[in-house]
């Protein structure tokens, strides 16, 4: 068979430009593709919503891949436990309340399901900015990753959605832009990001499901930066508040669309 070199890149510019066109508006938009993001966007996109995701780094998957410390196995505990059945990752008990699962089974399986229930995952993206209309958050703003890393001077472009969900782990980037634009206004008990406290992992996978909910109207936090945001230890290895986490923000925004 004859390949043309034109026809290849003309099928990724025409297929690229529609899919990202047909996202321009979105039921909800997800910033950062960790455990917490890709379950958000498996569930909302079962849900029938319309989710995008944009994930700045090649590969979604945020601190998952590593396990513990580069040991590549995940912990979760029985509620979580509840979620890799769902999503169909294999995991075994190895203590009484305590189950294991492999980290890239873990990872790539989220990333699947996602994408096959419906979500759109645009990597090498970025969310610099949010907009705003009135008191509310309607959109990110968007460059290419490579455009930040390098540091070039380039207007980003916006996207928009009627709801937000910052998924960016520890940074809580967009919780942080928020802030910094919009002054001490947050949902939380000083108005403003109380921060990230030090290891427990029993209190911080509890506080992690509690802390996930809206911190700006139109703005909702899920996973690691929802300790970071509210206030809550961080957990290390253990995965389930990040996954119990990502489902309950689904919950919360599919009953407000
Ligand atoms: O860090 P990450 O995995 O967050 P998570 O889903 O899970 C946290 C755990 O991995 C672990 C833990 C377990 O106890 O504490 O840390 O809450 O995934 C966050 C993703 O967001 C991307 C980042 O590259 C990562 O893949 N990200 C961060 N900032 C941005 C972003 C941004 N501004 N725009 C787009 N993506």
């Amino acid at each position: 068979m004859k390949l043309d070199e034109i026809i290849i890149t003309e099928a990724i510019i025409e297929t690229f430009t529609k899919k990202f066109r047909d996202y321009l508006s979105s039921d909800v938009a997800i910033a950062g593709g960790g455990p917490a993001g890709l379950c958000a966007a498996y569930y909302l996109a079962k849900a029938k919503k319309k989710v995008v995701l944009f994930e700045r780094k090649l590969s979604v998957g945020g601190g998952m891949w590593g396990g513990g410390m580069m040991f590549n196995s995940i912990v979760v505990c029985s509620e979580g436990k509840k979620i890799l059945d769902e999503f169909g990752i294999r995991n075994k008990e190895y203590k009484k309340g305590y189950y294991v699962a492999d980290a890239i089974e873990a990872v790539t399986t989220l990333a699947s399901k996602a994408v096959k229930a419906g979500a759109q995952v645009f990597n090498l993206m970025s969310v610099e900015d949010v907009e705003m209309r009135k008191d509310r958050v309607t959109g990110f703003v968007l460059n290419w990753s490579s455009v930040e890393l390098a540091n070039l001077h380039v207007d980003p472009m916006t996207i928009r959605a009627k709801f937000l969900v910052e998924a960016t782990g520890h940074p809580c980037e967009v919780a942080k832009i928020i802030q910094r634009k919009l002054g001490t206004r947050l949902k939380t008990r000083t108005g403003g990001i109380v921060g990230e406290e030090p290891m427990w992992a029993e209190v911080g996978e509890r506080a992690i499901v509690k802390n996930t909910k809206e911190f700006y109207p139109g703005a909702y936090v899920a996973g690691m930066a929802a300790n970071a945001v509210f206030g809550g230890p961080r957990m290390g290895p253990i995965f389930g508040g990040m996954l119990l986490s990502g489902k309950k923000v689904a919950q919360l925004i599919a009953k407000r669309i």
